[in-house]
């Protein structure tokens, strides 16, 4: 359905058919649709724009991933679906690999996110390099990799398929950024000493709390910031205090009172 440009809710709606048709192609977790609709109302409680407090968490995760020896981008059903391409463009800018790791892992799920991906790699090839990018737009973007149809590893302390991932992109990094994480797995990445760069709208949600670094913005968005983030340079990584920024987000929705979603 064609959402006229004037609508005052049209990001939200096309993010939401984005949603159904991934499910319907069976690209999704049974459970996706729950998990958005909760992102969406704490998106509604932000105020559906990225607040100061996670503006500074997206410099601070973007000198980590700049400053990282070997980054991997982690991403999940909801995430290729709404953010896909901007993830691309990330890891394109970073030299990374993007890993499919899934809660609800099936084979059939890793591969067709994988081909989505592969859809999606043509599409930010010819769209043109991003401003401030200095190099060769196609070669950065063909090179990166798209991980886990063949998982070789596990992340310890966890059970079940969920801990299955690759040695040559979870196993080996030292910095992770993961949208949409859930809890136990963001807390076993953070106890091997890894760096864990969550994004999540819900600031009050376990990953959230484990994070090294929690992002609370829509993941889309968030995704665009640390992009041109990263191609305006960016500064050493800084002391972090991860739970007082977790407040200042909570602070920030009380603020959104009188704000009307779309303005
Ligand atoms: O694809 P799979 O199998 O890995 O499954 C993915 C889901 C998302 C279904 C699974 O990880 C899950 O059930 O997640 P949760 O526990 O519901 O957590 C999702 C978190 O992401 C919640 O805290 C939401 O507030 C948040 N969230 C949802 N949509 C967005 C979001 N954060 C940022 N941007 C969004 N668009």
């Amino acid at each position: 359905m064609e959402i006229p440009n004037t609508h005052p809710r049209k990001l939200s709606l096309e993010s939401r058919q984005k949603i159904v048709d991934g499910a319907m192609d069976g690209l999704l977790a049974d459970s996706a649709m729950i998990a958005h609709g909760r992102g969406e109302a704490f998106d509604y409680l932000l105020g559906e724009r990225t607040t100061q407090s996670a503006s500074r968490a997206i410099i601070e995760a973007s000198a980590r991933l700049a400053s990282a020896v070997n980054p991997v981008i982690s991403v999940n059903g909801n995430t290729v679906l709404l953010a896909g391409e901007d993830a691309i463009r990330v890891a394109a800018v970073l030299g990374c690999s993007i890993e499919v790791n899934l809660y609800y892992r099936t084979p059939e799920r890793v591969s067709g996110l994988i081909s989505l991906l592969e859809e999606q790699r043509i599409a930010v090839s010819s769209r043109g390099s991003p401003s401030g990018f200095v190099g060769d737009w196609t070669e950065a973007v063909g090179k990166v990799s798209f991980l886990g149809l063949d998982p070789n590893f596990r992340i310890l302390g966890l059970e079940g398929p969920r801990s299955k991932c690759t040695e040559a992109g979870i196993g080996l990094a030292d910095t992770i950024l993961v949208p949409l994480e859930d809890g136990d797995r963001c807390e076993a990445l953070v106890g091997l000493g890894k760096e864990v760069l969550v994004i999540d709208l819900n600031p009050l949600s376990r990953s959230s709390m484990m994070a090294s670094v929690t992002i609370v913005d829509e993941v889309s968005r968030a995704f665009k910031g640390i992009l041109s983030e990263l191609l305006s340079g960016t500064q050493p990584p800084s002391e972090w205090d991860n739970m007082s920024v977790l407040k200042e987000g909570l602070r920030e929705i009380s603020e959104s009172v009188g704000r009307i979603p779309g303005d």
